[in-house]
């Protein structure tokens, strides 16, 4: 597995103590460095201007790229000098992955700024340009299958193809905090209605959850999409020691994650798949889990030793919500 970087991605900044900070990043790198044991490293160029439109619109382009420094929300996502330059290179990060998926190379891109909460025309929740969905559209494939395992919901993402078959998109998120979407009736509309699959967890739900939402749910689902590409917004945020949300997961919750979903690339889709990094704010498990993924694929390094690894939920405390939405689902995809 190849790592998408370049160093300008631990240049960005919002003002003021922000969570969405530099130092992500640079704690993962420090790990590899510290072990002497750095991936092969790839540096992306900055996004076309086309493939900007391929997802947003031009009066949003003209703002991210040109606008006035000033923020884009209510104050979490804030367009500064150098914040175009960044963003296109992190949006760039997300081509070079789709080109290395084209060639069978699964990679995890480790981009700044994230991108699933920004839509058509509007940015927000730390995000300026929606990577993952400008990858996916900008793809030969029919079918891609965009899988959020950020612990928000991606609203920009989920809007973005909403009334659109050709992106499947599934998210497992924490219900009831910012964005505010995502909500399992959310199915999509028009030609994309049963293409939009929300999974929202209460409070404290983990590991066996997740992995009871992956077996009935998730892994049928894209299975029966049959996508040509598999890409994953990979968040850390749902972790037990992650405080931005109140889910549980452990961290070989999201390294067991990784590889179902990489198993699943290699059945369905030749392996052609990539993992971009949203949000996690826990360095210490953002470093774990990142690394580990990343050196999966590496038998003889052996299993990684994990420091943030209890499981607090033990007996599937969101069964219901996931029997809920197979039930919902049960027009579009077979599920029981
Ligand atoms: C980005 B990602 C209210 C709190 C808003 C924004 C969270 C953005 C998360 N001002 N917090 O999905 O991890
Ligand atoms: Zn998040």
């Amino acid at each position: 597995m190849k790592v998408i970087f370049h160093p300008k991605y631990v240049e960005h900044e919002q003002p003021g103590r922000h969570p969405e900070r530099p130092q992500r990043l640079n704690a993962i790198l420090s790990r590899w460095e510290e072990r002497d044991d750095m991936p092969e490293i790839e540096v992306p160029e900055p996004i076309k201007r086309k493939d900007l439109l391929s997802v947003h619109s031009e009066d949003y382009v003209e703002e991210v790229l040109e606008g006035p420094s000033d923020y884009l929300d209510g104050g979490d996502t804030y367009l500064g000098e150098n914040t175009p330059e960044i963003a296109s290179l992190s949006a760039g990060g997300a081509v070079r992955a789709l080109e290395l998926a084209d060639e069978g190379i699964k990679t995890m891109a480790l981009l700044r700024p994230p991108g699933h909460h920004a839509g058509r025309n509007y940015g927000g929740g730390f995000c300026y340009l929606n990577n993952i969905a400008i990858a996916a559209r900008i793809s030969s494939y029919d079918r891609v299958a965009i899988v959020d395992i950020d612990a928000h919901h991606g609203n920009g993402t989920s809007d973005i193809f909403y009334m659109d078959p050709s992106a499947l998109y599934v998210s497992a998120h924490h219900h009831g905090i910012f964005p505010g979407t995502g909500e399992k009736e959310a199915m999509g509309e028009e030609d994309g209605e049963g293409y939009n699959v929300n999974i929202p967890f209460r409070t404290g739900a983990g590991d066996t959850s997740v992995d009871y939402a992956w077996d009935e749910v998730i892994s049928p689902v894209i299975e029966q999409y049959d996508p040509g590409l598999i890409l994953v917004s990979l968040g850390t945020d749902g972790h037990y020691k992650d405080m931005m949300t109140g889910l549980s997961y452990s961290s070989s919750c999201y390294i067991d994650t990784a590889n179902k979903v990489m198993g699943l690339s290699d059945k369905v889709c030749d392996g052609r798949i990539s993992f971009m990094l949203e949000g996690g704010y826990h360095l210490g498990s953002l470093t774990e889990i990142i690394t580990s993924i990343v050196d999966s694929d590496d038998i003889e390094k052996g299993p990684p030793q994990l420091e943030y690894n209890k499981v607090v939920d033990d007996d599937i405390k969101e069964k219901s919500t996931v029997d809920d939405v197979r039930m919902l689902l049960d027009d579009h995809w077979d599920l029981c």
